[in-house]
């Protein structure tokens, strides 16, 4: 299967680490954002919203994009009984498993784009706005975890706690204050635990290092 990615790219590297956790072996193929490279014909063929990650199974000539989907596709097509844990199969268990997904994608993650990306992208001055938009949707999250579960959906880790986690852990990288969220930051140590057997450090930390030193070079004096 080909991977559409780039590593410092937080939704690309939610998908290599579940790669990770399921001991799957990615062809990958690196698009680099700067130069446009997701605007060329070949890609846009692939995936016309021009996002990475972007997953490409040559046997099948399934794609697929956004990141969440792909996690989900993953541990259905390719988990074994002992990943069951990731992606319950109970239906109401894995309701709040997509529920906490789809607040990550449409809340969360989105409000951390707003606020960073437009200085990461175009050099733009920060918006007090949506800092403070970003600052709620940490509070929703706050409020969301449950101080007698170990993570966020209850005592197992989920593609939810994955997905969130690089938000997150991107967010603290960028230096937001994250002393008013208490429960996030236990669940934000709980979650790095988990992932340390599979390369999270390198996979994550090193990469939400350069990205956040990327923005703060992009920040006006
Ligand atoms: N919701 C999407 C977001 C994907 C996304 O915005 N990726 C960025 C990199 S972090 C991208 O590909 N940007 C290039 C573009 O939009 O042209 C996901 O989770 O996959």
């Amino acid at each position: 299967m080909n991977l559409y990615y780039l590593d410092v790219s937080p939704p690309c590297r939610t998908v290599l680490l579940l790669g990770k956790i399921l001991g799957l072996e990615f062809n990958l193929k690196t698009v680099n954002i700067q130069s446009k490279d997701q605007l060329k014909k070949e890609f846009l063929d692939l995936n016309p919203t021009h996002t990475v990650p972007t997953i490409q199974f040559t046997d099948s000539n399934l794609v697929l994009w956004e990141s969440r989907v792909i996690l989900t596709y993953l541990v259905n097509a390719f988990g074994k009984d002992e990943h069951a844990y990731l992606y319950p199969n109970d239906v109401d268990k894995r309701a709040i498993v997509d529920l906490y997904l789809q607040f990550d994608l449409s809340t969360l993650y989105q409000r951390m784009h707003d606020y960073f990306f437009p200085t990461i992208l175009l050099g733009a001055p920060l918006d007090e706005t949506k800092k403070a938009k970003l600052a709620e949707g940490l509070r929703y999250f706050e409020n969301m975890l449950k101080a007698d579960k170990l993570f966020a959906t209850g005592n197992d880790f989920t593609i939810a706690d994955l997905s969130l986690c690089i938000t997150v852990s991107q967010i603290e990288a960028f230096n937001f204050d994250m002393l008013p969220y208490p429960k996030v930051r236990k669940w934000l140590a709980l979650c790095k635990h988990e992932l340390e057997p599979y390369d999270y450090d390198e996979i994550n930390t090193t990469a939400a290092t350069i990205l956040a030193s990327i923005f703060r070079s992009k920040l006006r004096p």
